[in-house]
């Protein structure tokens, strides 16, 4: 006879769960008891349960397993809410465990009581309250299952604490289906012979290439694509890494913070092949501008995010990685050297700005990143500026290297994401590339960091103001900054050693690169400060509303 909290834990085991990110409470003492003399599974006391939620989404990212978070009832659950959505947005596997109260008691308003299925409904891709601790097995599988198959995401289950309380003989099955959900999809091989001679016949084709192929490990197939056809690839925010950046074909991010020559090569497309990609509004800007010329081919496993934006030719539901292994044998080889070149000529007559200044500036900071970080360093960055800065300036060679809050954009997650990929990655270099409106919103994780020995280096790009919001007030506010400036610098230094983590500051440009190379060379979590201009900013920027074309490259650009 096992208790449902013996249970839940022999189920985690089963499905290959070593690491926990959990906060415990009155509801969750059975599972968190259990936990402690578990020999196979770590759990890592987080500071705040947000951080539970994006660490075991950074876990997640950088591994390809499903990320497992854990709370007890309330607000202990209900501060997994932002770091349930944010896995949701990117579609990343996660399974979140909620203690809830007693199952007599739901429903009264019960001390710390949250309707946590009814308020995760939205956010998840399943979610389950577990009434009967017969069902808890069957649920757990299920759960896992649904969180990685098909297009991934979130899964929410609720423990009612008598449920977790019960003694049953356990009863774990071997496998679970769920009817109407299907694990796997069939790619149509009718439809990929149409988007081969779709293909084929195109003269100025692009690919768009999305998170999706990330997630279904499709790297390897796309460049094999690209390479057979010619064809370029411009990536999205969640696809970084996804080509080798010095590979002629590849042309960078495309979208509101894009290169300028990965919109322009969008806009002038007579074929562009959506591959794991949703047509977000980031990335297409004015939606009746984008890829006006083109044949449009959509190859997405959620029918739900086919003609859910643009109107395509040709859908194929199916796996980006099957279905791209599959295309790469019925396109014909094509020497596209004038496509190819003509979208290069746009690179250099707009290339990225790397401006020269007194102050330290981003790309500088990326490139001693680079250097510090070794041949293949993972990178979680925050939302903002320095999102974008660590997007564009800092080369990824493969997936899972640079993970970041693409669609719900959420500030705080690169540190404790960060701590998760450090912890299902021993031995790989880890920063986290922060702001410091973003870093105060998750700070106390340095706590986790430093108890743990979790070796985060964690790179502020400090310029005392909310920069990616300064920056829409510079361009279309007339430079009145309302509320997004954070006052004197705040001495993350200070803060940092109270909570016993190595610091380190950085005014200077000739500071910079033997403060990132000693912060590397340290074992443990290292804070790294670094002053930068205020005025620095992020182009080209596509205005919001307007087309992918039309991007401005300074403030005094925009006359809207
Ligand atoms: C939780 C949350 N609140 C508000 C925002 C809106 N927002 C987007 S970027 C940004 C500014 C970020 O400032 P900082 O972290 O200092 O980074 P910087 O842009 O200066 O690099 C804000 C407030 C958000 N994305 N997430």
């Amino acid at each position: 006879m096992k208790t449902g909290a013996q249970i839940l834990l022999d189920c985690l085991r089963r499905e290959g769960v070593d690491t926990v990110f959990g906060y415990p409470g009155a509801r969750s003492l059975l599972v968190h008891d259990a936990l402690m003399d578990d020999p196979d599974i770590l759990h890592i006391l987080v500071r705040h349960e947000q951080a539970a939620a994006h660490a075991a989404d950074g876990y997640a990212r950088t591994t390809g397993k499903v990320g497992v978070c854990l709370t007890t009832s309330g607000p202990g659950a209900t501060n997994l809410v932002t770091g349930i959505a944010t896995a949701y947005m990117d579609s990343i596997p996660m399974v979140a465990l909620t203690c809830q109260v007693t199952t007599p008691t739901i429903g009264i308003d019960a001390f710390q009581e949250a309707d946590m299925t009814g308020i995760t409904r939205p956010i998840t891709k399943h979610n389950y309250l577990v009434t009967d601790v017969k069902d808890l097995a069957r649920i757990i599988r299920e759960a896992f299952l649904i969180a990685r198959t098909r297009r991934p995401g979130p899964v929410l289950v609720d423990l009612p604490s008598d449920v977790l309380g019960c003694r049953i003989k356990p009863n774990i099955p071997e496998t679970v289906s769920r009817r109407g959900y299907r694990e796997q999809t069939v790619v149509n091989q009718k439809q990929l012979k149409k988007a081969a001679d779709i293909i084929n016949r195109a003269q100025k084709p692009v690919i768009y290439a999305g998170g999706g192929i990330v997630l279904s490990e499709g790297a390897a197939e796309l460049r094999a694509l690209a390479e057979k056809g010619q064809i370029p690839v411009t990536h999205t925010l969640m696809a970084v890494g996804v080509m080798e950046p010095a590979s002629p074909l590849s042309i960078g991010m495309l979208g509101m913070y894009g290169t300028w020559h990965a919109n322009k090569a969008v806009h002038e497309c007579d074929c562009l092949v959506a591959i794991g990609a949703r047509f977000d509004d980031r990335v297409t800007g004015r939606v009746d501008g984008f890829a006006r010329n083109a044949h449009i081919i959509h190859i997405d496993v959620d029918p739900a995010s086919i003609r859910k934006v643009v109107n395509v030719e040709l859908p194929i539901v199916g796996d980006a990685r099957e279905a791209m292994a599959l295309l790469v044998d019925l396109l014909e080889p094509r020497d596209r050297s004038g496509w190819l070149e003509q979208i290069r000529e746009w690179e250099r007559a707009f290339p990225l700005p790397r401006p020269e200044r007194e102050h330290l500036v981003p790309h500088e900071i990326m490139e001693a990143i680079k250097s510090a970080g070794g041949p293949d360093p993972i990178v979680a960055s925050d939302v903002g500026l320095s999102q974008m800065w660590t997007a564009n300036y800092l080369p990824f060679s493969g997936p899972r290297r640079y993970i970041t809050s693409g669609g719900l954009g959420t500030m705080g997650y690169a540190l404790p994401a960060a701590m998760g990929a450090a912890i299902g990655n021993p031995g790989q270099t880890v920063f986290a590339v922060t702001g410091d409106g973003a870093f105060q919103m998750n700070i106390q994780e340095l706590a986790t960091c430093s108890y743990y020995d979790i070796p985060v280096k964690t790179v502020v790009m400090n310029n005392g103001k909310l920069g990616m919001v300064r920056q829409f007030q510079a361009v279309f506010m007339k430079k009145r900054y309302a509320s997004t400036d954070l006052g004197k610098h705040v001495d993350f230094c200070t803060v940092a050693r109270g909570f016993g983590v190595e610091a380190i500051r950085v005014t200077r440009k000739e500071e910079l690169q033997e403060a990132l190379n000693r912060a590397v060379a340290i074992q443990g979590p290292v804070v790294i400060d670094v002053e930068i201009d205020p005025d620095c900013y992020c182009f080209p920027m596509v205005p919001p509303g307007r087309k992918s074309v039309e991007a401005i490259f300074s403030p005094e650009e925009w006359e809207g």
